[in-house]
């Protein structure tokens, strides 16, 4: 049996462990800019097989929530460094999330405050989070502008910037954030888009410019450090799509060719149950699409998993590497305590989102508690 201790290579990436660190959203980047607290959370971290950071905007025009990182500025990129310098100092492997919000945005995080983009001009039925008077707080998404087509190439230039951008400051790989609702998921998903152009319509449409990304970072940088998350039926940020089953058979049968580290699935609800009432999703289906077209990504699962017998029941199913979020946040030594069977750290709700040190880097490990 395969145990989550197990190593595991996938593609260039050699993971001492099956155990992940999943992307978390932590809102404690002002200025956009990576920052020592920051290093010091992930270094904490490090004896995870692997690291996914938080996601981190590929562009300003990519961003759509107060105080998270980007990967487009000499700041940011010299405080990333020190993040992956001192996680690689520790034994750790780290990869970053490569993000565009699309119209999951404000006016007010957007260059000369102009509108969010978006495949079309179909608002979310979704919230933002901005700081007013230095308190976070909770807003509608703007009113969206569908992008014109010729813009999309400058879009895809962004992304592969951010992928070399990534390779010259540390990072082992990228993980192209292709789920949640954001700018990728909404071009992919038939509630966002209602193009008529080359960009929607047909499930071929609708998948090319995720694509167009995920080929371009892969010539950047290779396939072999190139990863990306999906999430075929979660209803995180208003998102949907008539057919899941038929759109996702497709992108992962595209998928299979092109050498990728890892295909990270999130299962059901982004942060709930992993069934979904009425969007029913054949998982097993999907890896065996991806393993027929020649995929030998390891295959990365998400989603609510807490107890170490879930996780190894995953392992025996057919995923390689299972990520944890919540328990990660609480429990910065988690590969330890599974090992040892040792209870985990009950989560603080109250410091999810900004704030400083208090429920992002005082979570005590075994050796203090
Ligand atoms: C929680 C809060 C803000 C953003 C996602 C990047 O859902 C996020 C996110 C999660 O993928």
């Amino acid at each position: 049996m395969i145990s989550l201790f197990d190593p595991l290579t996938a593609g260039a990436l050699h993971l001492a462990n099956r155990i992940a660190m999943a992307p978390l959203t932590r809102n404690r980047a002002p200025g956009a800019v990576p920052n020592a607290l920051m290093a010091e959370y992930y270094t904490q971290r490090a004896s995870a097989g692997l690291i996914v950071t938080e996601a981190t905007a590929i562009s300003p025009q990519g961003q759509g929530y107060a105080d998270v990182p980007g990967l487009y500025s000499t700041e940011q990129l010299d405080g990333w460094r020190r993040v992956t310098d001192s996680v690689h100092k520790a034994g750790g492997r780290i990869v970053v999330q490569l993000w565009h919000v699309g119209r999951i945005s404000h006016v007010d995080l957007q260059p000369d405050h102009g509108a969010p983009v978006a495949p079309s001009a179909i608002k979310a039925k979704a919230q933002t989070v901005l700081i007013r008077d230095g308190q976070a707080q909770r807003v509608d998404t703007s009113e969206p502008r569908a992008l014109d087509a010729a813009e999309l190439p400058g879009i895809v230039r962004d992304y592969q910037r951010a992928a070399r951008n990534a390779i010259a400051c540390g990072f082992d790989g990228v993980e192209i954030h292709g789920a949640n609702g954001y700018l990728l998921d909404q071009f992919l998903k038939t509630g966002a888009n209602q193009r008529d152009d080359d960009y929607g319509g047909s499930v071929k449409n609708r998948a090319r410019l995720m694509l167009e990304v995920v080929r371009a970072i892969a010539d950047e940088i290779g396939g072999d450090r190139t990863a990306i998350r999906l999430s075929p039926v979660t209803p995180a940020n208003d998102i949907v799509d008539e057919h899941p089953q038929q759109t996702f058979d497709y992108l992962l049968h595209q998928l299979a060719p092109l050498g990728l580290a890892y295909i990270h699935i999130i299962v059901g609800a982004t942060g709930g149950p992993r069934e979904v009432e009425g969007r029913p999703f054949d998982y097993e289906a999907l890896r065996q699409i991806y393993r027929k077209g020649g995929g030998t990504g390891a295959w990365m699962v998400n989603n609510g998993f807490r107890e170490k017998a879930d996780a190894e029941d995953a392992l025996a199913k057919g995923a390689d590497i299972v990520a944890f979020g919540r328990p990660y946040i609480a429990n910065p030594d988690l590969v330890a305590r599974m090992r040892q069977d040792a209870p985990l750290n009950k989560l603080d709700r109250d410091t999810l989102y900004g704030g400083g040190a208090k429920g992002y880097t005082d979570y005590p490990t075994l050796s203090e508690a």
